[in-house]
């Protein structure tokens, strides 16, 4: 073990306290703590203290880890961590029962039965990197180094995949993103030249729309909303068909029909360009196509967006009005997630043209660019060159700004599937669940199957690795060395964290990082990866002096750089060098260079829209952890009362839901928190993983029921397009 730098911050006080945490833990699952330990607990005699970062989610807080003779008794929040302002949500918490949990993968093993059939033989590292090794040489060897599709989650550590399958020579190389943000990513750089970073401590007024950030935390967008409403007079208004926890501490809420927000938008701007409530020097310094919006939304009135939306016409018009006049210290919330419909981005497109108009960008209250951070890139290398790959990604040629280093999961597994543009024939997996994460679970099995080898790295055996070949065990945040991050805070913070093990790597579990280090050297490629950790850190922090003090003093680094005005005297990143409201490269490609509204599909009779969104217990399909699995046990299908009276549904009743593509057993709840029309249950319950042993076969699917469709212009998963009925269970 590399030693923790951190210092002793402090010791008995938090005896207490934490002891009931490490106790709630011992009695969920009396087996874990004991366990792992080798030392009784009745040896406590004191504890140490030791800086992280939480990885229970992308957040990355600061945490401080209360470690008593090596074992971890309990995590606490970084209170010098600004980004998360001090504080570690209840996933964050409950990290010590992922460290400890007895379902975590404990040596490398080989599938023996069929892929799916959960037969497995424990095999050595050796065994394990020399058949990887060989296998994915075959593959390169037979097909290209293109025919090896890899795939990493959001890790401190995925860059080392990505250098990997890069040196290794495949351009096929995707994450969880075109599952997650994709369109909205889209939309920003479309309209901004860049994604931005929300001011929302600092704004007056928050239109939130598709996001729910009172559940799905975002660090400091959380925390400072609260602060915004509860201390500062900022005005929350959500958009959301369901009575979230954001709703309910919101000053309005809409439940707007699904897939409308585009009307929504497009009216509020009809409103301020046909009422002059805008800032027009602003607007005509910095923007680009204010003559065309303003023609473009002559026909959006608000009476024709009550019709779509379901929102009175003179709210839309009242709220428009608002807007304007808290502005610029006003915003449509930029959103996240947005694997939601078909045309993802345009409906982003108009958030953020909206944004432009009330002329927020780069100001106090409005979207920030990204601050300067400073952190190096480690250590260049320059990837070789193979004649023998193809043209181009397979995913290449469908969505016509897909993002070419991130591409589409959905697309890709299509190639897959289809061996079409050319085959496929492996994978590499890193800490993501595409079988849980993604839509269209059967798909993705089918995908599995075709594979000629898959390696799946994991901490656990989620659905994923359930039908890998070869699965892999990685340690957990808490017991490895990674690379410095840099993470953006708003105007919180621009800063470095790193992550040091806080107790040894547990079983025989290895990082990823190492595994490509170890593959490299079996594939002749040992060059690109003549470093360790230590060095690549060193070299990352080397152009900021004072950062390796301040990790080891604070567990975390922060630039002061500049947060408002950062664009002063600066290009924006657009093919105008402006903020586009009118966007010529999308005209050039056929695509509507402003966003046209159609509306979404009709529900069918009897039917629902299912949508997705995530509580605030739970990260994706990481459900399998004890101490999170008391809050939230069962999966909840929400239904409106009227249309659980006539399908003859109570509340509490088994109900199957079922779409085209697959169905599923959940608890129904019968609640007025959601539209009549929309239908509503959590995601990563009903796992087919076996080694998953809360997961497993609890619930339903939420990827087993979602349908395949893509935003058409990024190639981003859409999930709000699946229709479902529900019944009460026999
Ligand atoms: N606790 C927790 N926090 C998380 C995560 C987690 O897994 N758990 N994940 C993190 C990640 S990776 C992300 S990307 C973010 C995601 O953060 P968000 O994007 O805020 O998350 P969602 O939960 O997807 O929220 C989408 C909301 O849109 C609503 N909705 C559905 N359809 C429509 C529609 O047509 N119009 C409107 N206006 N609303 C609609 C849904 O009911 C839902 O409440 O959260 C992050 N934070
Ligand atoms: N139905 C539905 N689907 C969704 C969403 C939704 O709300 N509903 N949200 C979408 C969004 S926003 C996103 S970002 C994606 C997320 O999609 P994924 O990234 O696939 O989701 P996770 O469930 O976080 O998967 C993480 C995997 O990493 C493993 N893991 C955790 N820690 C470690 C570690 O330290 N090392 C290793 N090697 N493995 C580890 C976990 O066991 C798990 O298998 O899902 C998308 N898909
Ligand atoms: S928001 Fe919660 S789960 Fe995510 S990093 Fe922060 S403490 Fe961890
Ligand atoms: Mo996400």
């Amino acid at each position: 073990m590399t030693p923790n730098k951190a210092r002793r911050i402090s010791r008995r006080g938090f005896l207490k306290a934490a002891g009931a945490v490490a106790a709630g833990l011992a009695a969920a699952r009396p087996e874990t703590v004991a366990a792992v330990a080798g030392s009784p607990a009745a040896t406590i005699t004191e504890w140490e203290s030791r800086f992280s970062a939480c990885d229970m989610c992308f957040n990355r807080c600061g945490l401080i880890a209360r470690v008593e003779n090596g074992v971890v008794r309990k995590l606490d929040p970084n209170p010098k961590f600004l980004k998360s302002r001090g504080m570690l949500c209840a996933r964050g918490n409950a990290g010590i029962a992922q460290l400890y949990d007895p379902d975590r993968l404990k040596h490398p093993l080989l599938r023996v039965g069929e892929r799916g059939e959960g037969k497995w033989k424990r095999i050595s590292w050796d065994e394990a990197l020399d058949l990887a090794a060989q296998r994915l040489q075959a593959i390169r060897k037979e097909h290209s180094p293109s025919g090896v599709l890899f795939m990493a989650g959001s890790d401190m550590q995925s860059s080392f995949v990505n250098r990997f399958a890069e040196v290794f020579g495949s351009f096929n190389v995707t994450s969880h993103e075109s599952n997650c943000l994709m369109s909205n990513t889209r939309a920003y750089l479309d309209t901004f030249g860049e994604v931005p970073f929300p001011d929302v401590l600092n704004s007056k007024y928050v239109l939130m729309a598709g996001a729910n950030r009172f559940e799905a935390l975002v660090t400091p967008d959380s925390m400072d909303l609260m602060t915004a409403m509860r201390e500062r007079g900022c005005k929350l208004v959500v958009l959301d068909p369901r009575f979230t926890k954001t709703a309910a501490l919101a000053h309005e809420w809409w439940p707007i029909k699904p897939g409308t927000d585009m009307a929504f938008m497009l009216a509020v701007m009809h409103v301020i360009t046909s009422e002059n409530l805008y800032d027009k020097a602003w607007v005509a310094e910095k923007t680009y196509g204010i003559e065309q919006l303003t023609q473009h939304v002559k026909r959006y009135d608000p009476r024709w967006a009550e019709g779509e939306t379901g929102i009175p016409a003179a709210d839309i018009a009242r709220m428009a009005r608002e807007m304007a006049a808290a502005a610029p210290q006003s915003m449509v919330y930029p959103g996240r997630r947005s694997s939601d419909y078909v045309n993802s981005t345009q409906i982003r497109r108009s958030f953020a043209m909206l944004n432009a108009l009330l002329a927020n960008w780069d100001r106090p209250g409005g979207l920030l660019g990204a601050r300067e951070v400073g952190l190096g890139s480690g250590i260049p290398f320059s990837a070789p060159w193979y004649d023998e790959n193809p043209f181009e990604r397979a995913d290449a040629g469908i969505a016509p700004l897909m993002i070419e280093h991130e591409g589409s999961y959905v697309l890709l597994r299509e190639a897959v599937l289809k061996g079409e543009p050319y085959p496929l024939k492996g994978f590499f997996s890193f800490k993501v669940n595409p079988l849980a994460t993604a839509p269209d679970r059967a798909k993705s099995i089918e995908m599995m199957k075709a594979f000629d080898f898959s390696v799946v790295v994991d901490i656990a055996m989620s659905d994923t690795a359930w039908f890998a070949d070869l699965v892999l065990p990685a340690p957990s945040y808490l017991e490895r060395m990674d690379p410095a991050s840099a993470l953006q805070g708003s105007s919180a913070c621009a800063c470095v964290v790193d992550r040091d093990p806080v107790v040894p790597a547990m079983f025989e579990s290895r990082p990823v990082f190492d595994i490509c280090k170890a593959l490299a050297q079996r594939l002749e490629l040992g060059e690109f990866f003549d470093f360790d950790m230590a060095a690549f850190r060193k070299a990352q922090l080397k152009d900021l002096p004072g950062a390796e003090k301040a990790l080891a003093e604070d567990g975390v680094y922060y630039n002061p750089s500049k947060v408002y005005g950062i664009y002063e005297g600066r290009i924006y990143k657009t093919k105008s060098q402006k903020i586009e409201f009118f966007n010529q490269r999308y005209a050039d490609e056929g695509l509507d260079p402003m966003p046209v509204y159609s509306a979404p599909k009709a529900v069918p009779d009897g039917m629902f829209r299912m949508v997705v969104g995530r509580s605030a217990v739970y990260t994706h399909s990481a459900t399998n952890n004890a101490l999170l699995r008391q809050l939230e046990p069962d999966c909840l299908l929400w239904i409106n009362p009227k249309r659980a009276d006539a399908l003859g549904i109570k509340d509490g009743d088994a109900v199957i839901v079922q779409s085209a593509v697959g169905k599923g057993q959940a608890k129904a709840l019968v609640t007025e928190a959601i539209r009549a029309d929309t239908a509503y249950m959590p995601t990563g319950f009903g796992a087919l993983s076996k080694g998953l042993s809360l997961a497993h076969g609890n619930g339903a699917s939420m990827a087993g029921v979602l349908e395949s469709n893509f935003d058409a212009i990024s190639g981003n998963a859409a999930m709000h397009e699946t229709f479902v009925t529900v019944t009460r269970k026999a």
